[in-house]
């Protein structure tokens, strides 16, 4: 057999195999074995040289013609290799756009917000500005600059929460007054009267904390909107008719209030303040437990003892606040029968509103 047989055989096996190759690794492997460095095909096209000389043209001719066949060979295979692994890759990430999309549904307000939102609106509407204030707060903010004697039994520990240092002992301040969680947002209008001359109109909502364990009418956070008005004049008949007109604007033109005397530390005279019930108007029914009126809000005039912690002249001043709990609100106005509903994040519920 002459060399050029030989070259000839080792290109159909280089062919044979090249087009048996399964992917293209296996392909390259093919290449490296005829014409990488140390090919075979690679190997006689070097030896060329050192044939002797007639035998250089013909054997020079059928090696390239080979070369060539081989190269065509791989290149071919190589394009359909690729188109397949292509083809495969466009199959594997295939999006059926003829699909339905998934429906997103969109959030909604937390019913709790929306009637935040509602009574600030109202309120903003009469001219009075929002104040916000810490969550964690003194007891002198909280309790003693609002009037509550050192014994009052809202100070107790089965009522607040108060925060404790690292050995357990409950926080102090500068060793004076204690740190706890506010128990109503009164302590934000004590910051407003501390840092404002009157005339002061303040709206003051936000989350309170009482050490309550929650049942259908408590919960030991909620939320709460307070309203303090301090200026020249004000009377009782100003926070009167300021609460008959939030009333009516919130639950109704149809519905009567009506204020029974109450006691308050950090008001005097205090009332708490019924809305008339929606389903028998007063009358008495099963809905309201047969009294005709529900409890809306408490209320009353700012003790003069207040202003005095705070700088405010009470000879030149008068002023009112109320305060709500926006959950109780909630409830009365829809109909709802257990505040925790409110805050057990079930969507089936809070998807209704
Ligand atoms: C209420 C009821 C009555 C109240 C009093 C004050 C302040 F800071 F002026 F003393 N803020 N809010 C108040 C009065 C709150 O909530 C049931």
């Amino acid at each position: 057999m002459s060399i050029a047989d030989d070259l000839r055989s080792m290109r159909d096996d280089a062919v044979r195999r090249i087009d048996q190759a399964s992917d293209l690794e296996a392909l390259e492997a093919v290449r490296i074995e005829y014409l990488g460095k140390k090919g075979s095909l690679t190997a006689i096209l070097r030896g060329l040289g050192s044939l002797p000389a007639d035998e250089r043209p013909v054997v020079g001719k059928v090696s390239n013609e080979v070369r060539v066949a081989v190269e065509d060979a791989l290149s071919a295979r190589r394009e359909t290799l690729r188109s397949a692994r292509m083809e495969a890759r466009i199959a594997a990430e295939a999006v059926d756009v003829t699909l339905p999309g998934r429906r997103r549904r969109a959030g909604t307000e937390h019913v709790i917000d929306q009637i935040v939102d509602e009574i600030v609106e109202t309120f903003l509407g009469l001219g009075y500005t929002v104040a916000e204030g810490p969550e964690v707060e003194l007891d002198y903010y909280n309790f003693t600059a609002l009037n509550h004697p050192p014994d009052h039994p809202a100070r107790a520990l089965q009522d607040t929460f108060y925060v404790r240092d690292l050995s357990g002992d409950v926080a102090t301040v500068e060793g004076e007054s204690d740190v706890l969680l506010r128990t109503h947002t009164s302590p934000v209008q004590v910051h407003v009267m501390e840092r404002q001359e009157p005339p002061i109109y303040v709206l003051a909502p936000g989350k309170v904390y009482r050490r309550d364990v929650a049942d259908p009418s408590h919960l030991p956070q909620f939320t709460q909107i307070e309203g303090l008005v301090v200026d020249e004049g004000i009377t009782f008949g100003d926070l009167k008719g300021t609460l008959e007109f939030f009333v009516k604007r919130m639950f109704g033109e149809d519905r009567r209030v009506r204020l029974r005397p109450h006691f308050f530390p950090f008001t005097e005279p205090s009332a708490e303040v019924d809305v008339s019930c929606a389903i028998c108007g007063g009358e008495g029914c099963r809905s309201c437990g047969g009294e005709g009126w529900l409890e809306i809000l408490g209320c009353g005039m700012v003790d003069p003892n207040v202003f005095g912690y705070v700088g405010i002249d009470p000879e030149r001043y008068t002023g009112f606040a109320f305060g709500m709990g926006a959950e109780r609100i909630a409830a009365l106005k829809y109909g709802i029968p257990d505040l925790r509903l409110f805050v057990e994040g079930d969507m089936r519920f809070l998807r209704q509103f």
